[in-house]
């Protein structure tokens, strides 16, 4: 695949993005319409991003760095690890955004990083408590900026995983993508160059290789995840 530029933004402006807080945001975009509605309580499901990213969410408390089990965390693939040569990676947001991009590991880099010492479960029943070092799910929505259609975020990955996440749970501050495990960088097995990692949902909605994250009003048919249509529960929170 060829590198292609943002289709709106050049990666400059994208990243400036990152410098508006959540105030300026609401200031800038939809104060009226939030304003509006604060005191209202009403779905997780049916709030915007403007809403959500304003929104206290409850924090999961972080393990001691003494508990980080490196040997408990067992590599759980559907299928094999696809082959990513890092130079040519590009992570591609579109959908339900008023600024769809690309973004290759240099220009992802310069989001702020941030990690966490969480537990890792996995229904089939083991668990981890494992460190991820990445950035905030919503530091990345935030330079795209979700039109208020966005319900749900869909995750693509390069061994075709797929995922589906309520926006709320993608907003939370502790929603990550990853390319640090335990102080190292991320290897390939684990989902290397970028997954998803959050303290506050179960291992399989936590996509490795994600290659592709798409900001929707609706889960197309099929598309709720790759074993939550086999039957596994949607929502998959812990
Ligand atoms: N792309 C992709 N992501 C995936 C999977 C997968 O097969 N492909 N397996 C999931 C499951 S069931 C679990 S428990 C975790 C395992 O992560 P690990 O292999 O780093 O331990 O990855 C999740 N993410
Ligand atoms: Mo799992």
């Amino acid at each position: 695949m060829p590198p292609q530029l943002p289709s709106h933004l050049n990666r400059r402006q994208a990243l400036q993005l990152l410098g508006m807080s959540g105030m300026g945001y609401l200031l800038s975009s939809c104060s009226n319409e939030f304003t509006a509605q604060v005191g209202e309580l009403s779905d997780p499901l049916n709030r915007s991003f403007g809403e959500l990213l304003v929104k206290p969410q409850q924090l999961i408390p972080e393990f001691p760095k003494s508990a980080i089990d490196p040997k408990a965390l067992i590599v759980n693939t559907y299928d094999t690890t696809p082959e990513i040569d890092p130079d040519r990676y590009r992570l591609t947001i579109d959908g339900e955004v008023k600024f769809p991009i690309e973004l290759d590991l240099t220009a992802l880099k310069q989001i702020p990083p941030t990690s966490i010492i969480m537990q890792h479960v996995c229904v089939e029943g083991w668990a981890a408590i494992v460190q991820w070092g990445g950035f905030r799910l919503r530091d990345l929505a935030t330079m795209v900026q979700p039109k208020d259609s966005a319900r749900y975020v869909l995750f693509q990955s390069a061994d075709k995983y797929t995922e589906s996440w309520d926006l709320a749970s993608a907003l939370h501050p502790q929603t990550l993508l990853a390319d640090r495990m335990n102080g190292q960088p991320l290897p390939a097995e684990n989902g290397a160059p970028l997954r998803l990692a959050t303290p506050i949902k179960l291992g399989y909605k936590l996509s490795k290789w994600v290659t592709k994250i798409t900001f929707a009003n609706q889960i197309p048919k099929g598309g709720k995840g790759s074993w939550e249509e086999q039957g596994y529960e949607w929502f998959g929170g812990i």
